[in-house]
């Protein structure tokens, strides 16, 4: 069940689905198997990602974009050889497509597990996402049944992603950030994410994926409750001990809305290097007319932001073309490779 030619089936059908008024998912027990394998890959992966190496594209909320989500794979390429993508969260929700936008990532995930990562965000829980428009989505989709199971199934799978990464052994990777509780790394490899079901239960994990950076007049501030009424704001002190500490350079987060896609936080005021980076993929989101981002970072440690327009990737027939090529392209390569290896 689910072999790799099958995987790569259904990312073919979502990618074909994008010009197609009738937009086919696939069934129930498809769903199944592909949360299934997703599990048994993700599982394997500690809370803390560690080791990734080479060069990475760094991808910030989805939010239930796929046309974005494959521009973004179209654009770099895919995630095999020296090519790999850390996902920092948040895919369902807000957008029209969460359903495609997972199962093309847990796709991913299970056909090129050393070279795609998942990373939790706040709304791959599921008393966010019943609220947020996930669970609407399958209903009104999948019907009153089928739904209700596919989001059963869905999000089952939450729980297994890990929480953040650490990138080349220098850069630190979360979907929200850091607070009072987080001060090593090792705080963070020792939760034990399985036993977490309810995004209220205070902790290690809430923090991760609810905290945002905040600039303070005053320098001595560490941590601040968030407005948010969850997790914590942290300041730029803050930043720079966590990072002093654990021997790290910066901090790539997502959960923020941005206009142009990513927002340089925090500074540094003499090198004026970037050490807090927040980067957002969902380009025009909830009708806010923002760009999109990625950043790409070489294996030689540079960096570079990627943009891109809600024109660019639902409204251009070139792009729509381009996706197609994107589909029949690298399905009949891995196809071919497949048939090597098996
Ligand atoms: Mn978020």
């Amino acid at each position: 069940m689910a072999t790799n030619s099958e995987l790569e089936k259904i990312r073919e059908s979502i990618v074909k689905s994008r010009s197609s008024v009738f937009v086919q998912l696939p069934k129930l027990d498809t769903i199944r198997t592909i949360c299934l394998r997703a599990k048994e890959t993700l599982k394997k992966e500690n809370s803390l990602l560690e080791n990734i190496e080479g060069k990475v594209i760094i991808v910030g909320d989805l939010h239930g974009n796929i046309d974005d989500l494959l521009h973004i794979v179209y654009q770099h390429g895919f995630p095999e050889r020296n090519l790999k993508y850390l996902f920092l969260g948040d895919y369902v929700d807000r957008g029209e497509n969460s359903i495609e936008t997972m199962l093309y990532l847990l796709c991913l995930k299970i056909q090129f597990p050393d070279n795609v990562y998942l990373i939790r965000g706040n709304h791959e829980f599921v008393d966010m996402c019943s609220y947020y428009g996930f669970s609407e989505e399958c209903v009104t989709r999948l019907g009153m049944l089928d739904g209700s199971l596919a989001f059963k199934e869905i999000t089952s799978v939450f729980p297994y992603l890990p929480l953040a990464a650490v990138i080349q052994n220098e850069y630190f990777a979360v979907h929200g950030g850091i607070s009072s509780r987080i001060n090593t790394l090792d705080d963070i490899r020792n939760v034990d994410r399985f036993s977490i079901i309810d995004y209220h239960q205070s902790g290690v994990l809430t923090d991760l994926v609810w905290g945002d950076p905040k600039k303070f007049r005053n320098e001595g501030i560490l941590t601040k409750p968030s407005e948010r009424g969850i997790g914590e704001y942290y300041s730029e002190t803050k930043t720079k001990l966590f990072l002093k500490t654990n021997k790290l350079t910066a901090i790539f987060r997502a959960h923020e809305v941005c206009d142009e896609g990513y927002n340089e936080v925090f500074t540094d005021s003499s090198s004026h290097i970037p050490f807090c980076i927040t980067v957002f993929s969902a380009s025009n989101y909830c009708n806010m007319n923002n760009k999109g981002a990625v950043l790409v970072l070489f294996d030689d440690g540079s960096l570079s932001t990627y943009q891109h327009t809600s024109e660019s990737t639902s409204d251009s027939e070139d792009e729509k073309e381009q996706l197609f090529y994107l589909g029949d392209a690298c399905f009949n390569d891995l196809a071919m490779r497949n048939s090597i290896i098996v």
